[in-house]
């Protein structure tokens, strides 16, 4: 059998540790986090579940920032070593396809993809209630909001980086206008990124596993490897001091992503470090991006902490898809390509 391998460009300059020893743990975590802090600039207050790519000769970032009125807004960072950002004090000013001003009324949680020589946002924004915003740039100078992909309520956008039988594949979270005590993962597909069809229910949240049993939500852009789509995922529990947010992994299938192949049912990361446990929100983990390297099969995720930081965890492709495999639960509902 050959080792599962990424598809995609080589990323030698990512960030990345050494699993530390004695730690048997598939998903470990960069040992400075956070790499974001309390207070990172003059006006904004908290930086989390925030989005990176690789960018000319380092990196890329939109982040969710939260300035002190509480309001989160999408502010851009540079990096060199993806590990220490220089943060934007302005957040990002969007414009319609006309040209004109387009400014969101609040904007959260980005996921941040390249596809083909564009780089589209994906958020959460205000469309008379929570929906996905979306909107392009191809040189994060500017910035264009295109429609809405669906009506009201829906969160955790995640479009794959490449067309699939010429559509776009876009995975998201139908949800309520609250806090959400229930949520599946689904994709739908279009041919100009306007209209959607072709809904499925890819993952649903339960089974007998308790970490993913109130909602599940996808995380970083989906990485294409020779053994499927790698999606990381967050899932939620609900404890009698609120929701506990950790996160977990699947497989989806390379030409239909609607199937789910294997998805863990041990979480990989789950809140336990000051920094996961106490905060804003505490107790949660949101994985928001990932870099990863090709040559080696390295993966750094990048993710939300207590609604406060930002940290980094990191993991290897080979073991992810070993431990994977070996520690899978498929829930009813799943790997059926589900319409009822
Ligand atoms: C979700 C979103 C996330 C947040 C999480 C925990 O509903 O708002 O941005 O991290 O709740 O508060």
């Amino acid at each position: 059998m050959t080792a599962p391998k990424i598809i995609g460009p080589a990323l030698p300059n990512m960030p990345w540790q050494e699993r530390p020893a004695g730690n048997n743990d598939v998903v470990w975590r960069h040992a400075e986090n956070p790499i974001i802090d309390w207070n990172p600039t003059k006006d904004i207050a908290r930086v989390f579940n925030s989005a990176v790519v690789p960018y000319e000769n380092g990196f890329i970032g939109v982040l969710r920032a939260e300035p002190r009125t509480g309001v989160p807004q999408l502010h851009l960072a540079r990096s060199k070593d993806g590990l220490s950002w220089d943060i934007e004090e302005k957040p990002i000013v969007w414009i319609d396809e006309e040209g004109n001003p387009y400014p969101p009324n609040y904007a959260y949680d980005p996921r941040l993809v390249k596809v083909e020589d564009t780089y589209y946002i994906i958020w959460c924004t205000d469309f008379g209630g929570a929906a996905l915003g979306l909107g392009m740039t191809k040189d994060f100078k500017t910035f264009t909001r295109l429609e809405n992909p669906f009506i009201p309520f829906n969160r955790n956008g995640v479009l794959f980086p490449r067309k699939l039988n010429g559509k776009y594949q876009l995975l998201s979270r139908p949800s309520d206008s609250g806090h959400t005590p229930f949520g599946d993962i689904f994709i739908s597909e279009s041919p100009d990124l306007v209209h959607w069809g072709k809904h499925r229910r890819v993952m649903a949240r339960g089974g007998s596993a308790w970490w993913q049993s109130v909602k599940i939500g996808g995380g970083p852009i989906p990485i294409e490897t020779t053994e499927g789509w790698l999606l990381f995922y967050h899932g939620v529990s609900g404890t009698c001091n609120g929701f506990v947010y950790s996160m977990g992994a699947a497989l989806l299938d390379l030409d239909n992503p609607a199937k789910v192949l294997y998805r863990t049912k041990p979480y990989l990361l789950t809140p336990e470090t000051p920094y996961e446990t106490s905060g804003f929100v505490p107790n949660v983990v949101f994985p928001c991006a990932t870099l990863h390297d090709a040559e080696t099969g390295r993966i750094a995720i990048y993710y939300g902490a207590a609604d406060t930081y930002v940290s980094v965890a990191y993991t290897q492709l080979d073991e992810l898809i070993a431990y994977l495999k070996e520690n899978s639960e498929l829930v009813p509902g799943d790997a059926i390509a589900y319409k009822g």
